[in-house]
């Protein structure tokens, strides 16, 4: 897949999995899930990771997309190659193509919010946020912000945290509230009702116990929920196993901005030493995609999304999230 990668001749295909992880046999690993719903089909984009095995690191060239109309059918579309970030943002460097996120707008636009590295820039760490903005999931995608991220270390004001996984809720009113972070810090802030515009103030999310990074937002039954990677989270240290792999965590709040309460873990570490997760509800069942290092030839910096049913305790307020398997 590298070689067939570097020359952009890979074909979009279908695909019928054995189960988790989606894509096992290797050819593609598939990373950092993000779940979105658009009429009658589940779209989860992932990132792509292509280290050879002895490498430590994220080598990461692309987004790719995966959708079904069923997840319990096993049948998916596989488009690799769906998105590089030097081909969208004129500002950012190829690679590194962490974890996006797209989310329908209020004008039925799709805008897709990515963490890449800012070229022109001299910051200690060149992580930024750009978005850019498409009329269909499949695209083409346009920067929104053609003047470069809306979050990096110089603006909207100069911050000294690693900008990456950002993810977007739209609130039932119709303000737009962004939240991102790694390394033990979160951030968020509202931004304007274009999905776009940095509205600020950017603030600190605190609460959520053991919180490292990966924050996924949404809401249900007028609650915001967030899942976290998390470690040092769970009170029976179900997120510190002796060798460190984080797990998913999640707490709630009644305003997006907080205060957060943290509530428990939704998913025990995994076989990779990060976990990423997404949760989504799709024809009236919720799912959580989640990677893992379970492909074969997998590992760390070869990991591989897989997806299961989320169950909900409404028998307890807020409504619990009963943890996923493994
Ligand atoms: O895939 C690169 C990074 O690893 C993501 O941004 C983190 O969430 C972790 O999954």
């Amino acid at each position: 897949p590298g070689a067939a990668c570097a020359q952009g001749v890979e074909a979009p295909e279908t695909v019928t999995s054995k189960g988790n992880p989606i894509l096992a046999d290797g050819r593609y690993y598939t990373t950092d899930p993000a779940p979105l719903v658009d009429g009658d089909t589940l779209y989860i984009l992932t990132g792509r990771d292509v280290a050879d095995p002895e490498v430590n690191d994220f080598i990461m060239p692309e987004w790719q997309l995966l959708s079904t109309r069923d997840p319990a059918s096993h049948v998916w579309q596989h488009k690799p190659g769906f998105i590089r970030p030097e081909n969208v943002f004129a500002w950012a460097e190829p690679a590194r193509a962490y974890a996006g996120q797209i989310v329908k707008g209020p004008d039925g636009r799709f805008y897709f919010y990515a963490p890449v590295l800012e070229r022109d820039s001299d910051a200690k760490d060149r992580f930024a946020i750009g978005v850019a903005v498409a009329d269909s999931v499949n695209g083409p995608w346009k920067d929104a912000h053609p003047a470069g991220p809306i979050v990096s270390q110089k603006i909207p004001v100069p911050n000294d945290i690693q900008n990456i996984d950002p993810t977007v809720l739209v609130d039932d009113d119709g303000r737009v509230y962004l939240y991102w972070g790694t390394f033990g810090q979160m951030r968020g802030m509202e931004l304007e009702r274009d999905m776009i515009t940095p509205k600020g103030p950017e603030t600190r999310i605190q609460g959520l116990t053991g919180f490292f990074e990966a924050p996924w937002i949404f809401k249900r039954k007028g609650i915001y929920y967030m899942l976290y990677a998390g470690n040092k989270a769970g009170p029976d240290s179900a997120c510190t196993p002796a060798v460190y792999h984080a797990c998913q965590a999640w707490g709630t709040a009644t305003s997006p901005l907080g205060p957060w309460t943290y509530r428990g873990v939704a998913l025990r570490p995994v076989s990779s030493t990060t976990s990423h997760a997404g949760i989504v509800e799709f024809k009236g069942k919720w799912y959580m995609a989640y990677h893992t290092a379970d492909a074969v030839g997998g590992g760390h910096f070869r990991r591989s999304v897989a997806i299961d049913p989320v169950e909900w305790d409404d028998s307890v307020s807020p409504a619990a999230m009963r943890p996923v398997v493994p």
